[in-house]
């Protein structure tokens, strides 16, 4: 399988990441996009959005980080991380959401605008990044994964863009059970970093 990334991306290690952990092997495909690769229309035409990570398995083409991320732990024997019955998956699913919404509008943009220097409103990423990190602060309080009460697909999503808070100088000490989970997930047997980690 190839796997359409850049390493600085934190939805592509969302998928890196996965992969390490369940010795999933995966070609990583550079796409620089300060060299706007991804306008370039063969890149389109793998994904109309122009966006990375994007998987290819076969005649397969996949784009978005969540949905890989389903469709590879899909495919393994091993389904403790995307269980096959509905209720475990819809579990699950609630922290994708989260992942592809709430982060993606607080730490994930705070990062972009800090990091990167993109044009967006710092006001409004901390607006959604206070709301967002006591609710799931207060979740991992009481229990060590996002989900099920072990490690899945929910908490690969989640990882990348938390862990990197600090890159969108997002303080995380007021949240010390999420600091306790990021340690947990850093534990993880295969587990592997990013850049800024
Ligand atoms: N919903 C998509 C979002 C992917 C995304 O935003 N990718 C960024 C890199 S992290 C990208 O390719 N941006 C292209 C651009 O900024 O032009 C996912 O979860 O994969």
């Amino acid at each position: 399988m190839l796997l359409y990334d850049l390493d600085v991306s934190g939805n592509c290690y969302k998928i890196r990441l996965f992969a390490a952990l369940t010795n999933t092997k995966l070609d990583l495909v550079p796409v620089d996009l300060a060299a706007d690769q991804n306008r370039d229309p063969d890149f389109r035409k793998l994904n109309p959005f122009g966006e990375v990570p994007v998987l290819i398995d076969g005649d397969l083409t996949l784009r978005d980080s969540q949905a890989i991320l389903v469709y590879l732990a899909g495919r393994l024997t091993d389904r403790s991380w995307w269980p096959e019955d509905a209720l475990s998956q819809a579990t699950i699913t609630q922290w994708l959401s989260v992942a592809s919404s709430e982060v993606r509008n607080g730490p994930n943009t705070a990062r972009l605008i800090r990091k990167f220097g993109y044009p967006l409103d710092m006001g409004t990423a901390m607006r959604w990044t206070d709301k967002l990190l006591p609710l799931l602060n207060a979740h991992v309080e009481t229990q060590d994964w996002f989900a099920l009460n072990r490690p899945t697909i929910a908490d690969c999503a989640l990882f990348p863009y938390l862990a990197l808070a600090p890159e969108g100088s997002i303080d995380l000490a007021p949240y010390p059970a999420l600091g306790r989970w990021i340690d947990r997930v850093r534990k993880l047997s295969g587990f592997i970093s990013m850049p800024g980690l």
